[in-house]
């Protein structure tokens, strides 16, 4: 295997890799099957696993994602199962069995995964879907099924699932398995009835990052079905269900912290129809004739779903429940304002205000701010964890010896300082070392982003400015570290000071 820097996401992680490829040859057999596994994963693209309680909206934000109605959604065996979405050259899905066989399953006439699959359901593992979709060439997709709270057991079961991964074919014992499994970061779907205190809840939040800790680095928060929540029951929503959503998204987010770094209001159903092409010409023209109606007729029908479909109206009654099941009445009260504004409004910009109704837009910005652009840091940090697990269930104290070894050198190195900053940036999120709230926020802003103005809060200044900012910085956290620290918050106060010298010099060469 080439450890050339292009097939890693970053510096670091090809580091982390030509650790494993150094150590394979002075270590037992079993060791370096594991580490063949890290290395593989290391090179693969991020796994994102969409983990959240039963009927939360999991899959549908999947569809969304991904831009295609692939996931079942709603009933069926499939929704017990876990799904991995992966980039390939040609669209195909295999159900993979407990003893590592795999049989291939057709698509449905939709191009989804059959909601049902015709084989033995206790004797599947997971699925594997191969899509040609671009999303998935630097993301991998994990749809996990929904836990509730009488659910325990798939707890472990997702774990289990998990955890077997893309190693099917048995060359790794259970122990070193669990060692390289779980999911490297998580989009955690949350709804307005689940209390973020709720064990079952955060169980399915474990279960889906295996063994591997999830936190504001790795790990955001959705706040999924806003359209369903009502407004007025909200304080200073003022009957606005976006600003309500927002309102609660935040609530929560309080609640969830340090698990995640955010929690954003989403609509994932009408993402899903507007990303999915599932918005059609027909449907924007049953919108015109919906919005030609008189007020009272039109408010009336939008008052609830049943009085949506049975209303006596020009409509026929399944354009009305297929408008229903795509947008919801929330979606379809946008979608008649739109028209009110704008009556000439084409089906595709229709469909683009419908997205830009759903947030989706904003959960694919943290994505990219919080996932992708850290897939370096958090691939590397994962392998790390995972090298470290198979050396300490070795039982070879000199293998043990070696591979800390190695690792000591790699985290001298100035590309794993940003292991450190994820590290720190965990510690603050967590609680576990304190600031007060400016240096706190500090310390979270220079490791939330990768984009140097984004890092120094000055978003959109002059490079001059930002250099003379970091440099400011890095001396501030240098004399904060050797004076007025404790000695958590000094070690802390280090890590930011050299993060903010890093950047300085970048900065200063760019
Ligand atoms: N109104 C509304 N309905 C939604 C939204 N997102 C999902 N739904 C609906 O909620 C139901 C459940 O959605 P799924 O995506 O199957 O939920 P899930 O979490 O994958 O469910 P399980 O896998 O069975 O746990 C479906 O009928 C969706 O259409 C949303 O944002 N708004
Ligand atoms: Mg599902």
């Amino acid at each position: 295997m080439s450890t050339a820097t292009e097939h890693w996401p970053g510096p670091l992680s090809a580091a982390v890799s030509r650790l494993c490829t150094g150590l394979q040859p002075q270590v037992s057999e079993r060791t370096a099957a594991g580490f063949a596994e890290v290395l593989r994963r290391l090179a693969a693209p991020l796994q994102v696993a969409v983990a959240g309680r039963i009927k939360s909206g999991k899959s549908t934000l999947v569809n969304a994602l991904i831009g295609r109605r692939v996931a079942p959604t709603d009933v069926g065996e499939c929704t017990r199962l876990v799904t991995r979405f992966q980039y390939g050259t040609v669209d195909r899905v295999e159900v993979v069995f407990r003893d590592g066989s795999k049989q291939a399953v057709p698509f449905d006439s939709d191009g989804g995964i059959p909601a049902d699959l015709g084989v033995d359901i206790s004797e599947v593992s997971h699925l594997e879907a191969y899509l040609t979709n671009a999303v998935l060439r630097d993301l991998t997709v994990i749809d996990t099924p929904g836990l509730g709270s009488l659910d325990a057991a798939s707890v472990k079961r997702t774990e289990e699932l998990l955890g077997t991964g893309e190693d099917a074919d048995g060359e790794l014992d259970p122990v070193s398995r669990n060692a390289v499994a779980g999911a490297e970061a998580v989009l955690y779907v949350v709804t307005q009835g689940v209390r973020a205190d709720d064990e079952h809840a955060l169980a399915a939040f474990t279960a889906a990052t295996a063994s591997r800790e999830a936190g504001p680095v790795n790990a955001i928060g959705v706040l999924n079905k806003a359209d369903t929540i009502e407004a007025s029951t909200v304080d200073g929503a003022d009957d606005d269900v976006w600003k309500a959503a927002t309102l609660l998204a935040e609530q929560q987010a309080g609640l969830l912290k340090p698990k995640v770094a955010d929690v954003l209001p989403v609509i994932g159903l009408l993402a899903e129809t507007a990303e999915s092409g599932r918005f059609t010409a027909a449907d924007a023209e049953a919108l015109r004739e919906l919005a030609g109606l008189d007020e009272a007729t039109r408010e009336t029908m939008l008052m609830s779903a049943d009085l949506f479909t049975s209303w006596e109206c020009e409509v026929p009654a399944g354009t009305r429940t297929r408008l229903l099941e795509r947008l919801d009445l929330y979606g379809i009260r946008c979608a008649l304002e739109a028209i009110d504004a704008e009556p000439d409004i084409t089906a595709g910009a229709l469909r683009r205000r419908l997205r830009d109704a759903s947030g989706l837009a904003s959960v694919l910005h943290r994505l990219d701010t919080v996932f992708r652009a850290r897939a370096d840091g958090i691939k590397a940090a994962a392998a790390l964890a995972s090298v470290t697990a198979l050396a300490h269930s070795s039982g070879d104290l000199g293998e043990r010896q070696r591979v800390h070894d190695a690792i000591e050198v790699l985290l001298a190195k100035p590309e794993a300082h940003q292991l450190r900053v994820l590290e720190a940036l965990t510690l603050v999120a967590a609680g576990a070392v304190t600031f007060p709230p400016d240096l706190a926020e500090e310390v979270m802003r220079v490791g939330s982003s990768t984009d140097p103005a984004e890092q120094l809060g000055l978003p959109g200044r002059h490079r001059r400015e930002l250099v003379d900012h970091a440099l400011e910085r890095a001396n501030w956290w240098r004399s904060f570290s050797s004076f007025g620290a404790t000695p958590a918050q000094s070690r802390i106060a280090h890590v930011v000071h050299r993060a903010y010298f890093l950047l300085w010099q970048q900065l200063r060469a760019g």
